[in-house]
């Protein structure tokens, strides 16, 4: 499927629309999600055009996968996590909703669910 570049994400790297940004590095780029469900949801994307796993090239990965593991490390400190989801969707009936490339991370602690 082709990359459309009037996705959410894509106006939000290009700052159309506002987003909480937490990290950036020259390839990749986190922010909250809008929706958190749980505190601390950020979401890592990769800042070139790229819709979603099936289409992504082995540097965007690599890229998007240091900062997967730098997040994930760093919300299990700040928010004093005693795990952390990384969950991804492809295409929509894999459970995709926007068609940018990107990974959840979720921060996690004993005995509270995910919010829906
Ligand atoms: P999915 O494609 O199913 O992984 O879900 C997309 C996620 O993106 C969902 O958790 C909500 C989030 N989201 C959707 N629109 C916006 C937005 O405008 N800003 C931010 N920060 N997050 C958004």
């Amino acid at each position: 499927m082709p990359y459309d570049d009037d996705n959410i994400f894509a106006k939000i790297l290009r700052e159309e629309i506002p987003s909480i940004r937490v990290f950036e590095d020259d390839e990749t780029l986190v922010f909250m999600d809008i929706m958190p469900r749980t505190d601390g949801h950020c979401l890592v994307i990769p800042k070139t055009p790229c819709r979603n796993v099936l289409d992504a090239s082995e540097a965007q990965l690599a890229a998007v996968m240091r900062t997967v593991q730098k997040l994930a490390r760093a919300v299990m400190v700040a928010f004093d996590a005693t795990g952390v989801t990384v969950q991804q969707f492809n295409e929509a009936d894999g459970g995709q909703e926007v068609f940018h490339l990107h990974f959840h991370i979720l921060p996690r602690h004993a005995d509270v669910s995910l919010r829906p």
